[in-house]
């Protein structure tokens, strides 16, 4: 059995995300995480709200609260959308917590007896309209690397680059649009990560596995030069992690914080300690997790990310770890995402186009999105959400070959031998075909999921269940039953029990449709079909079943239509 930690990229705590952001990070880390258990690995799956820095700042002064009382309350709606969609995090912390207020300050203060944190007396922009600092998404400006002109203060989201609110060009005030700024001289805690720079190049060296889509972007940071320039991780603000060294205030930095990139990916690890702490483990239970000198030597770590947050992971997060030269574990696959877009434009949570998860739970249950937005992943290039694309997905895919084969198996049964697996007949050549052919079917999908290749993954799983419509076509027990009933009980039998084996295979992708199938076929038990020919007897003949309810129903042109006009509009 092996273990995976598996984390998702921690959405920022400013409001509900769209169906961009899910796709880019926590839904294909479940996918993931759901697959490894059904494997029977040990799984902890971690993710987070990131509720420190200007973006929580920004959204609870125009939500007009507290920002701790805006925090907790956006915590509690993103923790209940991500169960609406069923994301099946061991545990869904937040960075505003102890546990991460104490490995910060404790990361921070093992850095700074490496020798690895200075004081730098640093240029910042003030702002005169505002009367104070701008760190961060407090200004915006023009890209100095691609002229995109919505740049944040600290990253272009455009191309990726971090930057440094110094560096935008025509830079203004995101809170009053104001261009009367100045620059100020004050101090902050720097990481000195370039002299890191060689490690870490070795370290991505060796990663000949990743996807491109990483290596490119954290090869670029890193060889460009000013990539890997040393960078504050200190800001000007109330709300954060203050800047304490193990508990001892650094002295100047009063009324400082930690930079939200800093904590950040430290909550990865705090929220194992949440995890723990929340069951009364000890904390072993979360090192062995975490501490290559405590047990963690044999996990496989796995982190999800859409391709923004591509450069801290794979260059100011481990030189984090690895400039505290204490034995936490690194990451060893990281797969990112390009992005989704929606309908001919972009997703925008500043502008609300687009779906938002809440929105899309309000029109239906979540297996829909799932297996649209996985089968659909934005992995080899960006892709678009269309809802003539929606609809043909979910009409085709899960309702005339998934949910067809379920609802003309389970009520052709019914009609003529009753609800149960009926007896007679053997399997024959027709059987033994399609069992062979399930059997490679089965290794490509357990293949594509084992590298996660979501695209190709939701491919092959549609192939499975095309397969078995064919069986049933070729079979024709409708006609067999006419002319030997033995046959027809036979075939029926063979098709009865491939709907557990689709269920099982179908959970990470559709968990609530895949746990209403085993709930009808009263197979809550099954497990991996590592032997096909077993897993296709494994209801034997008398086992009773239910007709299910519909699984999948079809979209109409005229619900499309309405969904598509009720979101042109930007979100109130
Ligand atoms: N909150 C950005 C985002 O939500 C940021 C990720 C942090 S991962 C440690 O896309
Ligand atoms: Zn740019």
């Amino acid at each position: 059995m092996a273990r995976h930690l598996i984390t998702s990229a921690i959405p920022y705590i400013n409001g509900v995300k769209h169906l961009g952001n899910l796709v880019g990070s926590q839904l294909p880390a479940d996918l993931f995480a759901r697959y490894q258990r059904g494997r029977g690995h040990e799984v902890l799956f971690l993710c987070a709200t990131d509720e420190h820095g200007t973006p929580a700042e920004l959204a609870a002064t125009k939500a007009g609260k507290p920002v701790a009382d805006y925090c907790a309350e956006m915590h509690d709606v993103q923790e209940a959308l991500s169960r609406g969609f069923r994301l099946s995090f061991d545990h869904f912390g937040r960075s505003s917590s102890p546990q991460n207020h104490k490995l910060t300050q404790h990361l921070a203060a093992r850095l700074h007896e490496a020798g690895l944190i200075e004081v730098v007396t640093e240029q910042q922009v003030y702002s005169i309209a505002d009367g104070r600092f701008l760190p961060d998404r407090y200004i915006e400006g023009t890209c100095p690397n691609c002229g995109y002109d919505k740049a944040r203060g600290d990253q272009c989201e455009n191309c990726t680059k971090q930057l440094d609110p110094t560096d935008l060009i025509d830079p203004r005030s995101a809170i009053s649009g104001s261009t009367d700024l100045e620059t100020r001289e004050t101090k902050h805690l720097f990481l000195r990560q370039s002299r890191m720079r060689d490690t870490l190049n070795e370290w991505i060296d060796a990663k000949t596995d990743w996807p491109v889509l990483t290596t490119s972007i954290a090869r670029k940071w890193l060889n460009d030069g000013d990539g890997l320039q040393d960078r504050g991780i200190t800001r000007d603000l109330d709300w954060g992690i203050p800047v304490q060294f193990d508990g001892a205030q650094w002295s100047g930095m009063e009324g400082k914080v930690f930079y939200v990139w800093f904590d950040a990916p430290i909550e990865y690890i705090a929220c194992a300690a949440e995890w723990a702490d929340a069951q009364g483990l000890d904390e072993s239970q979360w090192q062995r997790w975490w501490r290559t000198d405590n047990g963690a030597d044999d996990v496989r770590y796995t982190q999800f990310m859409g391709k923004d947050n591509v450069p801290f992971h794979t260059l100011s997060f481990p030189a984090t770890l690895m400039g505290s030269g204490e034995p936490w574990k690194l990451v060893d696959y990281i797969k990112s995402f390009n992005y989704l877009n929606y309908d001919g434009g972009q997703f925008s949570t500043s502008q609300g186009r687009g779906v938002f998860m809440d929105d899309a739970l309000d029109i239906l249950p979540a297996d829909y999105w799932r297996w649209w937005l996985l089968s659909h992943a934005p992995e080899s290039s960006d892709s678009e959400f269309t809802w003539e694309n929606f609809q043909v997905s979910v009409n085709k895919d899960l309702a005339d070959v998934l949910g067809n084969f379920v609802s003309r198996v389970t009520k052709f049964c019914r009609s003529k031998f009753g609800e149960e697996v009926p007896q007679g007949g053997e399997y024959g050549p027709r059987e033994e075909a399609l069992i062979s052919d399930l059997t490679a079917k089965i290794a490509a999908y357990q293949a594509h999921m084992d590298a996660i290749e979501v695209r190709k993954a939701a491919a092959a799983l549609r192939a499975i269940w095309v397969a078995g419509n064919e069986y049933l076509q070729e079979a024709a027990p409708w006609a067999a039953f006419k002319e030997d009933p033995a046959r027809a009980a036979a075939q029926i039998r063979l098709a009865l029990n491939l709907i557990p084996v689709y269920a099982v295979l179908s959970a990470p992708f559709i968990p609530d449709a895949s746990a209403a199938m085993l709930a009808a076929m009263n197979a809550q038990g099954a497990g991996w079909p590592d032997d096909v020919t077993a897993a296709l007897s494994a209801l034997p003949a008398g086992h009773g079943f239910t007709v299910p309810d519909v699984l999948f129903a079809k979209i109409t042109d005229e619900q499309r239509e309405d969904w598509q006009a009720r979101f042109s509009g930007g979100r109130g």
